[in-house]
């Protein structure tokens, strides 16, 4: 049985956000069977000796299937959508588009969209690193703007593993301001959001993660 590390206690700002959703998304869209082991982030179990042998830097989300061992929330959705060859294009041109996309979501948005949330967050907000991380930010929100214009989805035509990951990081560490100049970016995230499996996978997580 698949087995999804994943956290069951987080504290409060974390909670709702956090990346374990990204694979509890993608195994209720591919209607995969799994089970959670629930992690407890302020008791420390992620700085457990048989926790740091599954995932050496001791985060969430980690996959053991069958003994298949996969941590990086980008590599495991990719893992699972090519076993299970849903929301997985069956051409080798589709395939490189879901990989570009992938990529795109967790370095050229993720980095500078998250960047600039961690300087914020750690008081940094008016400062000079705060004022570039936005500037690139922005740059990169307008350009993802930009080419979303016209298309469903970020890859393909249809809804692939991509989007879990652009729809996960552009709800994540993005305010409310800094994606309100975007209104093909919003409708996206909105359709994605709007899918009752990302309801189904928010509701459950909500009802079983304890906010610490
Ligand atoms: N690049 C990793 C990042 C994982 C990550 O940042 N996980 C956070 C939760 S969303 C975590 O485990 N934080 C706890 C910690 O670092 O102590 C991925 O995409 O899976």
């Amino acid at each position: 049985m698949l087995k999804i590390y994943g956290f069951a206690r987080v504290n409060k700002g974390a909670r709702g956000k956090t990346r374990d959703l990204r694979v509890l998304w993608a195994v209720e869209e591919m209607g995969l069977p799994y089970e959670i082991v629930g992690m407890d982030h302020p008791n420390h179990d992620l700085d457990s000796p048989s926790y740091r042998a599954v995932n050496p830097f001791g985060q969430i989300p980690a996959i053991d299937d069958d003994g298949v061992v996969v941590t990086e929330s980008g590599a495991i959705l990719l893992y699972l959508a090519r076993k299970s060859g849903t929301l997985w294009p069956r051409d080798l041109a589709g395939e490189a588009q879901v990989l570009r996309w992938s990529l795109a979501a967790l370095n050229t948005i993720e980095v500078p969209v998250l960047s600039l949330w961690f300087v914020n967050l750690s008081g940094g907000k008016g400062s000079k690193p705060s004022e570039a991380l936005h500037h690139w930010a922005q740059l990169r929100l307008k350009q993802l703007d930009g080419w979303l214009a016209g298309r469903q989805f970020i890859a393909t035509d249809e809804f692939t593993v991509a989007d879990i990951l652009m729809t996960h990081v552009l709800e994540g560490g993005t305010t409310h301001e800094l994606l309100t100049p975007y209104a093909n970016i919003l409708a996206y995230r909105a359709r994605c959001t709007e899918r009752p499996a990302w309801k189904k996978t928010l509701d459950a997580y909500c009802e079983r993660v304890e906010a610490a």
